[in-house]
């Protein structure tokens, strides 16, 4: 509910715009929701239009991308890069090859982003995009083809100090080197116009765990300051067995915890002695492969083929790392009913609104994916200082750099949380603390007439 007439008209006169767009919109309502009380204290947003910018992406691109599939078939996606907003530095997030990817997951990744971006304390702005294009299935060559055509067109948008782009669902390493072989040879240049890069051409150590981990870090001192507890003995399910979801895994465990459910897109696995991440990482890293296969391993675990009943395995701590709106209001229900303490999101946007209600009006804690998930980014800016630098830090100076920011991203939440209501909201403390760095650059920045 909005109720400010200022950030009323802003949201209204977005969803004539672009009524479409359902995540985008989404996205963008529960940053306005709890931009109320800051809008309120400081009339120089209004005049300054500072929200109308806010919510438009500074530019949106979108191409076609035509490649030749091993047939000798010429196939044809979209691509996107959304360069959403420049105040604090240059455009920075991922990109995601997925069918599901459209003009409207883009921007609501975009939007996010820049949030994220600012929490994190680096110089970054915040970008997002993508393609269509399903990787699933395709041969190496067929990924490395698409890549390169992608590329061929993105190349001229991005560079070092303008928008660098890193992974995202379906984009680790493999599709990060072909793409950044194939700016290399067009623009000429060795720089750090991309991170998540193999650490052979600048990528950083720890740049693959960060996510993980980073959520981790973050939970792990919202436990100890808002529950007095911690990771040790409980009991976590983890949506999604991609990269985010398996180094949260390895980190819980590292912590004490033992991780009892794990999914795709197809279904779940239950295994209740705990899962052997080595053997899922077997299946997903090295023979991209599906979840179910871990029963060839151990006969004793249990699949069921429906993903969405992950939130109904009793857990204590449960962490969605698959995608946007992966729980629906059933699944938050189920987890409170089920006595789980703590949902902190590895995923962006994984919880619907509906579902974000029942967590604020419950004693569960809940972090927001634009706090809990900005490991990955952080570490990402770790990695444009190092290539700037000229200098590769060991994964433990890395690792130690992302806990520290992790556990600042907390604080600085928890204390914005504690200013603007009651200190449980963390969804208003991120988006608040998020918001207003920007917001002080913008106004700073002024506007061209
Ligand atoms: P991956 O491609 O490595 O893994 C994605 C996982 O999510 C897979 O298990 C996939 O299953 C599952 N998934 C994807 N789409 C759906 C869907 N529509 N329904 C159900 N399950 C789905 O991606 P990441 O691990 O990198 O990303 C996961 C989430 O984390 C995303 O929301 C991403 O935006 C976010 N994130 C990623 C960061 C990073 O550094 N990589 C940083 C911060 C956030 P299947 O194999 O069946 O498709
Ligand atoms: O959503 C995200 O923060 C990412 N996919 C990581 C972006 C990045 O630039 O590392």
């Amino acid at each position: 509910m909005i109720n400010n007439n200022y950030v009323k008209n802003v949201y209204d006169s977005l969803c004539c715009k672009y009524s479409h767009e359902k995540e985008f919109l989404q996205a963008v309502q529960e940053v306005l929701e709890t931009l109320e009380p800051v809008v309120e204290k400081d009339p120089q947003i209004e005049k300054l239009g500072i929200l109308e910018r806010m919510v438009e992406p500074e530019r949106m691109i979108t191409f076609r991308v035509s490649w030749v599939d091993d047939s000798g078939k010429v196939q044809v996606n979209t691509g996107y890069r959304c360069q959403f907003n420049s105040a604090i530095g240059p455009y920075k997030g991922g990109l995601r090859f997925h069918p599901s990817v459209n003009q409207s997951v883009i921007k609501f990744l975009g939007f996010e982003q820049t949030f994220k971006n600012s929490l994190t304390g680096l110089a970054m702005g915040g970008g997002k995009g993508g393609s269509d294009f399903d990787p699933k299935g395709k041969s190496d060559m067929e990924v490395m083809r698409f890549c390169q055509s992608y590329m061929n067109e993105l190349y001229r948008h991005i560079g070092q100090f303008t928008d660098v782009p890193a992974g995202d669902i379906g984009v680790g390493k493999r599709e990060v080197g072909y793409m950044y072989g194939q700016y290399k040879r067009l623009a000429n240049e060795f720089t750090g116009v991309f991170t998540g890069k193999p650490v052979e051409f600048g990528g950083s150590l720890a740049r693959t765990e960060a996510t993980g981990y980073g959520l981790c870090y973050f939970t792990e001192k919202m436990l100890k300051t808002l529950k007095n507890t911690t990771f040790d003995d409980k009991k976590v399910v983890i949506s999604g067995s991609g990269n985010v979801a398996i180094y949260a895994a390895q980190k819980a465990i590292q912590l004490g915890a033992k991780v009892v459910a794990m999914s795709d897109s197809s279904g779940y696995i239950y295994h209740k002695f705990g899962i052997d991440l080595d053997v899922i990482k077997e299946i997903k890293e090295v023979k991209r492969g599906r979840i179910k296969e871990y029963l060839n391993y151990y006969k004793n675990a249990e699949y069921v083929e429906n993903c969405r009943d992950i939130w109904t395995v009793p857990c204590d701590i449960a962490l969605p790392c698959a995608t946007q709106n992966e729980l629906d209001e059933n699944g938050a229900k189920a987890l409170v009913a089920n006595g789980c303490i703590a949902v902190a999101e590895g995923a962006n946007m994984p919880s619907t609104p509906e579902a974000v209600e029942v967590f604020l009006n419950s004693d569960i804690l809940y972090a927001p994916g634009k706090a809990s998930n900005a490991g990955g980014v952080a570490t990402s800016g770790l990695e444009m200082s190092q290539n700037s630098l000229r200098l590769a830090w060991s994964f433990d100076e890395v690792d130690m750099r992302l806990k520290d920011i992790m556990e600042n991203i907390f604080d600085t939440v928890y204390q914005t949380s504690k200013k603007y209501s009651d200190g449980k909201n963390l969804v208003a403390g991120a988006n608040i603390a998020g918001f207003v760095k920007v917001c002080e650059a913008m106004k700073q920045q002024g506007v061209a007439y």
